[in-house]
């Protein structure tokens, strides 16, 4: 368990540590839940001494719980003929403001744990956007690594058996995660309209040819960079000219990358689960394009990327050890420590944007925030994601299609709002400029009020 001062803050109200309290004594082994709960309670003590109506109507211990979870057998044949089986999840965790919403990650760390952390944080994700969408949150512990296209698409098919009872365009609205991409999407909405009969929104991340978005693959990475363009805008400062690490290469690196290149600043590394690369020169060009070549190969190695085009390669080693101007923490969870945070800024690191979900740990949160470092928390900087799934959806329902540029503006839009509105919050509650906290209440509260309107569910 990471300890920190982050959670000394949460001490000053009994109703917020009772609660923490309670998570740990009742699902001790979900550290990840338990982190995720404990950094979105430690900005939530002011608001609840200045709104007791929260703790009267119990919103904390419901918020916690799951509205529902499914799990289920994925059984599937590989290319030797052999059975093998995995796990399935699906967690309905919060329908206040819409339809479940939220990724699936086929990856061999996923557990229930991991699920309810995504799960948990992409309600107040969700609620930042503005837009009518729950929380939710699935996967399995497939892991597709190495995988043919042929058990790819097995799995997929076994996957959604389990799955298609459980969803639907006004009741679930599953999309891609880690390990889950346009081809996958395409694999589980084929087998769900066989087994429903019937042609719907009810996955997003679609092929734009076939009910999905423009700018879909690219929101992500794309609503990031806006929102640290905003944040970096508070400082008098601009994206251009900067130089840029990121870590990761797969869909959200790639977003990012495609848009800072396009306004001026040079990403100089790519990371994997092998180590980092270094490319002096930025990556740009075909070595964007590259990024999806690698993501495709299934090999799950950014070695490939050094090998092909001469750069450095540090085997074993994650990238915050550079000196660059802003940071993108694309991967995963808790790969950002607080040495990481500490090398950074002794670095000159300016700016930290989280593109993955919950990459710092709560040291390093802390140590950005002591030292001053523009931070903001994924569930704010990345919402363009699920933002434009929300507009996927916007589009299924009326069926007609929105132009690229309109897409991006809207996208654009919604970025700029979740930054000012987490600003606003953060004033109002008393931490000034602290996105960590502004995300954390602003989404919060709409969540909670929500919640207090439908009553008792
Ligand atoms: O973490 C995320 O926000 C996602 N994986 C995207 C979710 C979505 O429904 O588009």
């Amino acid at each position: 368990m990471y300890k920190t001062a982050l959670y000394s803050e949460a001490k000053s109200s009994s109703y917020v540590q009772e609660i923490s309290h309670m998570i740990k004594d009742k699902y001790p082994w979900e550290r990840e839940f338990i982190q995720a709960v404990d950094e979105l309670l430690s900005s939530l003590s002011l608001l609840f001494d200045q709104e007791p109506l929260y703790k009267y109507e119990r919103i904390l211990e419901r918020i916690v719980e799951p509205e529902r979870i499914v799990i289920f057998r994925v059984p599937w044949r590989d290319d030797t003929g052999t059975i093998q089986v995995n796990t399935g999840y699906r967690i309905g965790f919060n329908s206040a403001l819409g339809p479940y919403k939220g990724g699936l990650r086929f990856h061999a760390s996923v557990t229930l744990s991991i699920l309810k952390f995504l799960g948990f944080e992409q309600i107040f994700k969700n609620a930042l956007t503005g837009l009518p969408l729950g929380g939710g949150k699935g996967g399995s512990d497939f892991n597709p690594r190495g995988k043919s296209n042929v058990e790819i698409e097995n799995f997929c098919q076994s996957f959604m058996v389990g799955l298609y009872n459980h969803i639907g365009p006004n009741t679930d609205v599953p999309a891609g995660d880690i390990g889950v991409g346009a081809r996958e999407i395409g694999y589980l909405f084929g087998h769900y309209k066989r087994l429903k009969n019937v042609f719907e929104g009810v996955l997003t991340g679609k092929g734009v040819d076939w009910g999905g978005s423009a700018v879909r693959p690219e929101a992500t990475g794309y609503g990031a960079v806006y929102f640290a363009e905003e944040m970096l805008k508070t400082r008098g400062e601009h994206i251009d000219g900067k130089i840029v690490a990121v870590s990761g290469f797969g869909n959200v690196a790639w977003g990012v990358v495609k848009k800072i290149t396009e306004m001026g600043a040079k990403v100089i590394t790519l990371s994997g689960p092998d180590g980092f690369i270094y490319d002096e020169d930025g990556v740009q060009g075909e070595k964007i394009d590259y990024m999806l070549t690698m993501r495709s190969s299934g090999r799950d190695q950014v070695q490939d990327y050094s090998d092909k085009f001469k750069v450095d390669f540090y085997p074993g080693k994650r990238p915050w050890g550079v000196k660059c101007d802003i940071a993108f923490p694309c991967a995963c969870e808790n790969e950002m420590d607080v040495e990481d945070a500490k090398s950074l800024v002794r670095n000159g690191c300016m700016c930290v944007t989280e593109c993955a979900n919950m990459p710092l740990t709560p040291d390093s949160i802390e140590f950005l925030l002591e030292n001053n470092i523009l931070y903001s928390p994924g569930k704010a900087s990345n919402a363009g994601g699920v933002a434009c799934s929300g507009f996927e959806m916007a589009q299924n329902s009326t069926k007609i299609k929105w132009s690229k540029e309109e897409v991006d503006q809207r996208l654009r839009q919604v970025m700029t709002d979740i930054h000012q509105n987490c600003l606003q919050a953060a004033e109002r509650y008393g931490k000034p400029g602290n996105y960590f906290s502004g995300a954390n209440i602003a989404g919060f509260i709409k969540v909670a009020n929500a919640m207090l309107d439908q009553g008792n569910t």
